[in-house]
């Protein structure tokens, strides 16, 4: 005779916290725009961030009045975060985030370190892991105060993974998969959950930017490569939200099928 009590959830489970107020950095674009429009569609409202006033606007008109939020500000300048989600800016009904995901972020070129523009390891450092800390500071007070809620952060298999060129970026994503792993060990006991999603090769706007605008290069880099869409990188994180209250999905490393591990190079004499 088999059992279904091991296998099916007791009565007692906790739902995930259901549809409530998503914070997305960086919607403008990519993973962040695929984000809003998943949770979007998932009966979310969702407050959308980003430099681009513009496609903050044609984000917020797509999804309907009352449904999106548009703030535009840099992650980098740490008061304009602060003033962005202070209580007198937020309106009453948008104060109470369940969800951030920290995903504004970017990679600047492919050099190797000795040849690297040092303003772009700057810029990688102030935006992936400064402007990261600046959005989380300003939100999780609120979420330890409700008791619940969920950081997401885009991590990426560089933080994991070293390959060539990948230096400062790699190192910026390190320090996300750790910085979410002491996120986990701060919030012990409060119902804050922290997952670190770890993508690989991804089509969107990222390589144009990391290759200062060549077109060409960016789509030389996906060209046969069957990369992921930003689609399934807001669908694993539609997925580790809605895991019921007692799970927390710590980590999620997603690559596409064509991408693996490469070997370790000895170079001889
Ligand atoms: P995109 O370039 O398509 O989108 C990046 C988003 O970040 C844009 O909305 C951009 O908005 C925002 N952003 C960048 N800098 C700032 C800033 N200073 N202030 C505010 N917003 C900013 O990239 P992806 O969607 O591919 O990448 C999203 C995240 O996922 C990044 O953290 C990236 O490192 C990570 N990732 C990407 C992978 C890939 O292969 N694509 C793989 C693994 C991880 P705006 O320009 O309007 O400010
Ligand atoms: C970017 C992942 O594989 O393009 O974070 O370097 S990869």
């Amino acid at each position: 005779m088999t059992s279904t009590a091991a296998t099916t959830r007791p009565a007692s489970v906790q739902p995930a916290s259901g549809v409530g107020i998503v914070c997305i950095t960086g919607a403008t674009a990519g993973f962040g725009a695929a984000t809003a429009r998943r949770f979007a569609a998932d009966g979310w409202r969702i407050i959308a961030t980003g430099r681009r006033q513009d496609r903050l606007d044609a984000l917020a008109a797509e999804l309907g009045d009352g449904n999106c939020l548009p703030l535009c500000f840099d992650v980098r300048d740490g008061d304009a975060v602060q003033a962005a989600f202070s209580q007198s800016n937020l309106p009453e009904a948008w104060r109470a985030v369940d969800v951030l995901v920290n995903n504004a972020g970017l990679a600047l070129g492919l050099e190797p370190a000795h040849r690297c523009s040092l303003d772009d390891w700057t810029t990688m450092v102030d935006t992936n892991i400064k402007g990261l800390l600046h959005v989380t500071r300003a939100l999780l007070p609120g979420m330890v105060e409700r008791g619940r809620g969920h950081v997401v952060n885009l991590g990426s298999i560089t933080g994991t993974y070293a390959y060539p060129g990948a230096n400062v970026y790699g190192g910026t994503k390190a320090f996300v998969m750790q910085f979410s792993r002491g996120l986990r060990a701060d919030l012990h006991g409060t119902g804050v959950r922290v997952t670190n999603i770890e993508p690989g090769l991804a089509e969107s706007e990222f390589s144009m930017v990391r290759f200062g605008g060549d077109a060409d290069r960016a789509a030389k880099l996906y060209e046969g490569a069957s990369a992921l869409h930003p689609q399934d990188i807001a669908d694993a994180i539609a997925w580790a939200v809605s895991c019921p209250a007692h799970v927390n999905v710590s980590r999620i490393e997603v690559m596409p099928t064509s991408q693996s591990f490469g070997a370790l190079p000895v170079h001889r004499a």
